[in-house]
């Protein structure tokens, strides 16, 4: 027997499910790019708040790319499992939150229309860093960029699709939802905005202006550990509720949400069900985007090249969680700002302590997709900092320099390993292993929409990066960054 709605009623009593009337739900919410983080993650607190206000506001999913996702909720009435998984132990509930999930490429104008609904007063977004188009070093959209090229015919990007579905809102003489980014990017209400408003000038002044005076766009930081679900979630997901169910994922105990206070007032019960609703987030993003996201970036490239799949299994490792630690309170913390020395220390104890979850089995291949995206706001603005303020960046250069050699596609016995990330057609002929390093980090270094131009005109930068490539080459990995 499958999870369904006619089915819940079986669920063994011990195990949450939805409180509330599902049926009574009206889609308020409309989220683009859902996937396992985004169940895991805002669905949970949404339906935290529901449950406890009485506000009876159901997500509408909506695919960008491929039916997948809808093609597992949808046999199941959009429920689903989430295990919470730490040693031995897996505490699963079973989420009712999202109604419909609609798949963008199969009916645009569906998206669209639920977006310009009025009924819609919220629309949240993970995308990942790249379903923005923007320029990743200026963050700014990139009007070339096929997606939004592609928009001019039919809604393709996010971008695309938000702006077919506010513009009937303008048009209507109606005011925009709420849009709320959920990704990893610097400033990313703000971010958001301002794409938006850059695509609405492609076309149209009035609509651009309209955006300008009316969009809010509040910036968040959001963090849970969310692998891609396995075989072993749907057997604990069923083993637990009695039910198969092939939409089950799992997840770590933590989770954190912080939100900037411009939030519609009548959504601030996210308050009382664990949302941080602060005056400016930034600083949260920083922490979180240099502490976890640039740690993990240069756990992920470190465990492809010594063929760890898993980060517990990297930071296992002792030279390589040496190293990680290290980076993180030599040359990352240093650069946050805002947060006393001992509030960021605690926080990058604590992350590797969620790190050593070997029940979250996270690959690194997963985080390291997309390097040429996510470097900038990782990595590479600290280091320019860093090195603006004549402070050393030693542990920083390894880390670029792991991906710059992850971008060869080979790992440290030589073996093939897979870069998947927008730019590899470009970038991987540029740092192939049979070229010396000094030209891979030359030609890599012009590349300025991964690197800044800082980096480049710095020579010290230039022959450290050099050196680290070529130690990394030479020595391999572990006696790289242990040394
Ligand atoms: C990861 C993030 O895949 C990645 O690049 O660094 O998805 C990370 O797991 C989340 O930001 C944690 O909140």
């Amino acid at each position: 027997m499958s999870l369904r709605s006619d089915t819940l009623a079986s669920v063994p009593s011990e195990i949450r499910r939805p409180g509330y009337d599902r049926a009574r739900l009206t889609p308020g919410v409309v989220h683009l790019g859902i996937g396992n983080f985004h169940r895991a993650h805002q669905a949970i607190y949404l339906e935290d708040l529901v449950e406890r206000t009485g506000l009876g506001l159901g997500i509408t999913g909506v695919s960008l790319k491929s039916p997948g996702m809808r093609d597992k909720l949808a046999p199941q009435d959009g429920l689903y499992t989430l295990l919470v998984r730490e040693g031995d132990v897996a505490t699963a509930r079973v989420v009712g939150i999202i109604g419909r999930t609609l798949v963008g490429p199969e009916d645009p104008a569906a998206v669209v229309r639920q977006i310009a609904d009025p009924a819609t007063r919220l629309i949240t977004l993970t995308v990942t860093e790249k379903g923005y188009c923007l320029d990743p070093s200026t963050h700014r959209l990139d009007p070339s960029h096929p997606d939004i090229v592609a928009d001019r015919t039919t809604p393709t990007s996010a971008i695309g699709y938000l702006l077919a579905g506010l513009k009937q809102r303008f048009t209507a003489g109606a005011k925009p939802p709420t849009v709320l980014s959920c990704d990893n990017l610097p400033s990313n209400g703000a971010t958001l905005r301002l794409a938006l408003i850059d695509g609405a000038a492609l076309s149209d002044d009035r609509f651009a202006a309209w955006l300008e005076a009316n969009l809010v766009a509040p910036s968040a930081m959001v963090d849970r550990i969310v692998p891609a679900s396995t075989e072993a979630d749907f057997a604990d997901a069923e083993r637990l509720t009695g039910l198969a169910d092939r939409a089950a994922l799992s997840t770590e105990p933590f989770s954190q949400w912080v939100i900037e206070q411009t939030l519609d007032r009548d959504l601030h019960g996210l308050g009382d069900v664990g949302v941080e609703l602060v005056g400016a987030v930034e600083p949260y993003e920083r922490m979180k985007l240099r502490l976890l996201n640039g740690a993990h970036s240069t756990i992920a490239y470190a465990g492809q090249a010594v063929g760890a799949e898993y980060v517990s299994d990297v930071v296992a490792l002792p030279a390589l969680r040496r190293f990680v630690a290290a980076l993180q309170t030599e040359e990352l913390a240093p650069t946050v700002g805002h947060f006393p020395a001992d509030r960021l220390a605690e926080y990058s104890r604590q992350l590797m302590q969620r790190w050593d979850n070997t029940a979250v089995k996270h690959r690194t291949r997963q985080i390291a997709m997309d390097g040429s995206q996510k470097l900038p706001q990782r990595l590479l603005s600290a280091t320019v900092e860093r090195l603006q303020q004549g402070l050393p960046v030693e542990r920083l250069t390894l880390a670029v320099a792991l991906w710059v050699r992850h971008l060869s596609g080979r790992d440290d016995r030589g073996e093939p390993i897979p870069v998947n990330d927008p730019l590899a057609a470009r970038l991987m002929p540029l740092a192939a292993a049979d070229r010396p390093a000094s030209q891979v980090v030359e030609r890599l270094l012009a590349v300025r929409t991964v690197f800044p131009e800082a980096l480049e005109a710095s020579a010290d930068f230039r022959t450290r990066l050099t050196d680290a490539l070529s130690h990394l080459r030479a020595v391999g990995t572990i006696v790289a960054l242990g040394g």
